[in-house]
């Protein structure tokens, strides 16, 4: 049986990438809710909604688990996915911080994403769960989504939009950032260049897809529901709707084509 992989759009391709990687042998199954992207401005109970709407197509086809691989959909869903459904649920918000939380030598963490997930608080309380000593510094940065997409990852617009959002944390004693976004790690470059200029200490950049697919990889063993297969894994892409240039941004996110398997 595949797990179930469910974005809200092309996003959730950077954590596919990252299980791929760490889960060579599973088949992963992915979903795309392109009819209803994005999640990341909407309000709460809407993207309650469309999340379980997704999740339910992925289960009719009978996925083993589920990860919630877009942050928003992770901030606001997952308790009531967890408890809708009878397999595993995984978010991207957990792995990541607890990461953070034990890397961080200062407890000052850095937290980018969309407005909505910053809106939720999502991570400030995973953080202060593990470590209540910790300063959460949040940023929403709406605009780093459509650059990722229209493949504006460097170069100076990209860099000023940056400059701009991370303002805030010159002269702030932060030594961790969360990559909160499916969507910024194809920034990473961009993001450590700047952020190097404006703090004042090193700054290491984590990102909720290694977490995740780690996360996963170990409880997937735990629970035996890992594959025995030794043969690579099957990857397959549904969508909701087929926007235009899909294709070609998917390929990028995911770092191989697509095409052939939509
Ligand atoms: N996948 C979303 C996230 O990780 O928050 C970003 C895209 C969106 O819905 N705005």
């Amino acid at each position: 049986r595949p797990i179930g992989v469910f974005d809200s759009g092309v996003g959730g391709l950077t954590v596919m990438r990252a299980l791929v990687e760490a889960l060579p042998h599973e088949d992963l199954l992915y979903l795309g809710d392109t009819a209803r992207v994005p999640y990341g401005n909407r309000g709460a109970e809407t993207i309650r909604r469309y999340a379980l709407n997704a999740a339910r197509l992925l289960v009719n086809r009978n996925i083993k688990a589920l990860v919630v691989a877009c942050n928003t959909a992770t901030a606001y869903a997952l308790p009531a996915l967890q408890d809708a459904l009878d397999i595993p649920v995984f978010g991207v918000v957990e792995p990541v911080a607890a990461l953070a939380a034990a890397r961080s030598q200062s407890g000052h963490i850095a937290l980018i994403g969309t407005r909505a997930t910053v809106r939720s608080h999502s991570y400030t309380r995973a953080l202060m769960n593990l470590r209540p000593d910790a300063h959460v510094h949040p940023i929403a940065c709406p605009l780093l989504v459509p650059l990722a997409e229209e493949g504006w990852t460097r170069g100076p617009v990209v860099e000023e939009v940056l400059q701009h959002y991370l303002e805030p944390l010159t002269r702030s004693p932060i030594d961790t950032m969360i990559l909160g976004c499916t969507h910024y790690p194809l920034l990473r470059q961009a993001i450590s260049e700047v952020i190097s200029r404006i703090a004042p200490h090193p700054v290491e950049l984590l990102d909720s897809a290694t977490a995740t697919a780690t996360e996963l990889r170990e409880t997937l063993a735990r629970l035996q529901l890992a594959t025995t297969s030794t043969d690579p894994g099957q990857h397959r892409f549904l969508l909701t709707d087929l926007p235009e240039g899909f294709v070609e941004t998917a390929s990028r996110f995911f770092g191989q084509s697509v095409a052939e398997r939509c």
